[in-house]
């Protein structure tokens, strides 16, 4: 037979959404490459998309609903029917009800797939069903409160303005190994003689594409930026006429907060010194139209959402907001183009129910009483490996009377301490309609390939378990297709001038972000506030991280990989070779120091958990730094636990996000 391109859309979650184009053969994906007429990716993919039909068709793919037939954590199973399967989790479901209340039911679910559709379809189930609702906020809320405090609801700019920035700050963001293609134009604007900073906490491979790299004591970077702030004000680099008319409380800020922050004390703070201090702030108010990429990494500590609110309020002082090309980039927020209450229907809730952080799954797990969780339901998402506090997830997840079910492409941490794990397809398989947090792009998918095995989509799933619930809505009677349409049913200044045809063809096309030229700017006073009125600080300063005053030699960097995304792709051994196996990577004179050697096993602990790696060393980390790269599995790892074993279930300040990392830890040598 001979072969056919189809066009989609990456499913992972990564700001970049690319367009994909898949060659299929008998119905099996053969090659996939990415789609010149893709308006953000322009036709190419990072290096774990590239041979995505290793993942889809890996033959470690679960392929049939499988019932436990050995103890929790075992991994043993035995193939049983859909039907059963079904039939099984509504009896339990039935009974735990009726011991218990359908709040006794916990669904985990988080961006396994970032398509509307299958990533939301347990959405109106789990609110029909009264189950506690989850609070899904592991990923960065503390990052969107920040901006908000400051912005309000003002879209972030189109990433492609950065074609008219002079200077660039990649501040906590490794692009090259998570938004790839934003560096691409980073580097382009570079050539053209734009300057490019990085600010993390060690020489990520991002750093080696700039001009220069700051480095910061891990969370210090809301300091850093009120001493950027305190030499733009001395040094009168400010924007007086722009502030006048569009900025609310810099008098104040200027008055109370920044006298505080001068060089010294800022560098005493940050690690940086007062050199660095002064030239990072004369490069910032001498550029025309600095542009800040705000990654994620420094919004997860304690003071996360303090943090991202300070850096917002850098380019206000000099009017970067108003300048093509300038101003800050976090992520775009897309919602408006959908109909979403038409996927999450919170209408089918009787009672709004119980409401259970994601981030504290642990704790739920062992401690929720009145009703305690009799039973979780995990689909698109890895609990046992990426979220905080892994003894606790654990703990939680051997409990002999818990019945839990995991809907899955592979037989996760998760999975294999399922009672019942349901397969999943892949993108490829299933139809959904993908948006983007990195730029304003969309696109229609459909599945390019039947299901492999007796894999199902989450919604054909939760449709199946209305059925045997016996729900009468005939919402749930509905295909994927039809509820893709109901979502682009809307009347949306977003996407009213894109051609339905445009988008039902399956190409990517762009939102038309709505704007009024003369509000642009969405908070409450309609100026940008540097001082809210609202918050509990209404002003911005300086709040220690959670992790400032624990124990531990090293603050622990759990970074992504670039080879992995969060726990997926770990599935491909030749990824995990080239990520290097599961390392820690120190200082070579930390490890002198503590007599540990470069490829050896070594543990790292705190009062969370112990943890194994193959000990990396690089001059590119600072000392008292320790980086970990990817949310490895546990099989793949030289010990029993991965790095977050090593993470705790605090919150942020705002937004009651993760706080991945705000910890520290020891390191010996194995013993
Ligand atoms: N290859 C790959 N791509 C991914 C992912 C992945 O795991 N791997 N994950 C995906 C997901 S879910 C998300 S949310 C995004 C996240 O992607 P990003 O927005 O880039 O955020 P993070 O990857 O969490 O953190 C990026 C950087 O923050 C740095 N950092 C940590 N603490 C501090 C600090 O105190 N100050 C400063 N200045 N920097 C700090 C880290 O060293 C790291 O280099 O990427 C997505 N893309
Ligand atoms: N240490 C540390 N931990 C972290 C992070 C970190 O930086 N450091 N990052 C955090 C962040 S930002 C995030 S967003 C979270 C992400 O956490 P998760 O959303 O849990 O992401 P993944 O680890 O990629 O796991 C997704 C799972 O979904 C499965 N899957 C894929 N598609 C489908 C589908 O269509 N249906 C079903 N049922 N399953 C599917 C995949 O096989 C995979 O096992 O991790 C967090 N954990
Ligand atoms: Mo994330």
């Amino acid at each position: 037979m001979p072969s056919t391109i189809v066009r989609s859309a990456c499913p992972y979650d990564c700001p970049d959404t690319c367009g994909i184009l898949a060659t299929i053969e008998n119905g099996q994906v053969i090659a996939v490459s990415g789609d010149p007429d893709h308006p953000y990716s322009k036709g190419t993919l990072c290096a774990k998309m590239n041979n995505y039909e290793r993942t889809v068709h890996s033959p470690d793919r679960l392929t049939t609903p499988l019932v436990r037939s050995g103890p929790k954590g075992s991994g043993q199973f035995r193939p049983i029917s859909w039907d059963e399967a079904i039939a099984m989790i509504a009896e339990k479901w039935r009974g735990i009800i009726a011991a218990h209340g359908a709040e006794a039911i916990l669904p985990y679910s988080y961006a396994g797939t970032m398509g509307i559709i299958q990533r939301n379809s347990g959405h109106s189930f789990f609110h029909r069903l009264g189950a506690s609702r989850l609070d899904r906020t592991i990923c960065s809320p503390a990052k969107d409160e920040g901006w908000r405090a400051v912005m309000g609801n003002t879209p972030a700019v189109d990433p492609d303005s950065i074609t008219e920035s002079d200077l660039v700050i990649l501040w906590g963001i490794d692009a090259a190994a998570t938004s790839v293609h934003f560096l691409h134009r980073a580097a382009q604007a570079k050539k053209r003689g734009a300057k490019l900073l990085v600010i993390d906490t060690y020489l990520t491979r991002t750093a080696a594409a700039a001009d220069h790299a700051f480095l910061v004591r891990p969370g210090s970077d809301g300091a850093l930026a009120l001493g950027i702030m305190h030499i733009l004000d001395r040094d009168n680099r400010i924007d007086r006429d722009f502030i006048k008319d569009n900025v609310q409380g810099f008098p104040e800020l200027a008055s109370h907060i920044l006298p505080e922050y001068s060089p010294d004390k800022v560098s005493a703070l940050t690690g940086i010194s007062v050199r660095e201090i002064e030239q990072l702030a004369a490069t910032y108010g001498q550029a025309n139209a600095p542009l800040i990429r705000l990654g994620s990494g420094l919004s997860r500590y304690g003071n996360g959402a303090m943090t991202i609110r300070t850096i917002a309020c850098l380019p206000a002082l000099t009017g970067a907001y108003a300048k093509p090309g300038g101003g800050c980039f976090g992520g775009t927020a897309t919602s408006g183009a959908f109909a979403m209450n038409e996927i999450t229907r919170e209408d089918f809730m009787a009672r709004p129910t119980r409401i259970v952080n994601m981030n504290r799954l642990g704790e739920a797990l062992n401690n929720l009483s009145d009703p305690p969780v009799m039973s979780l339901y995990v689909y698109h998402s890895n609990p046992a490996a990426i979220t905080p506090d892994q003894n606790s997830v654990i703990k939680g997840l051997s409990r002999e009377e818990l019945f839990t079910v995991v809907h899955e492409r592979f037989l996760t941490d998760t999975a294999r301490y399922a009672d019942l794990v349901l397969p999943a397809t892949s993108s490829m398989e299933h139809s959904d309609i993908y948006r983007s947090y990195g730029s304003y792009c969309i696109q229609r998918a459909i599945a390019a390939i039947p299901p492999v095995g007796a894999s199902k989509s989450n919604w054909e799933v939760f449709a199946l378990l209305a059925g045997e619930l016996g729900f009468e809505q005939s919402f749930f009677r509905q295909s994927t297709d039809e509820l893709i349409d109901k979502v682009m049913s809307g009347d949306s200044p977003w996407t009213n001038n894109i051609e339905t045809g445009i988008i039902n063809s399956g190409k990517g096309v762009r939102l038309t972000v709505p704007s009024d030229p003369s509000r642009p700017y969405l908070t409450p006073s309609g100026k940008i506030e540097l001082l809210n009125p609202t918050l509990a600080n209404p002003l911005p300063h300086y709040l220690p991280p959670h992790a400032a005053e624990d124990p531990g030699q090293f603050w622990l960097m759990t970074a992504p990989a670039f080879y992995g995304l969060n726990s997926s792709f770990f599935e491909r051994e030749e990824l995990r070779s080239k990520q290097g196996g599961m390392r820690i990577i120190i200082n070579p004179q930390d490890a002198a120091d503590l007599g540990i050697s470069d490829g050896s096993v070594v543990t790292a602990w705190n009062s969370y958990g112990e943890v194994d790696f193959i000990l990396g060393l690089s001059e590119k980390v600072p000392s008292s730094i320790a980086v970990t790269e990817g949310a490895w599995w546990i099989a793949h790892s030289p010990g029993r636990r991965t790095v977050n074993a090593l993470t705790s279930q605090r919150l942020t300040d705002m937004g009651r996000g993760s706080t991945f990392y705000d910890n520290r830890v020891d390191i010996r040598g194995k013993t």
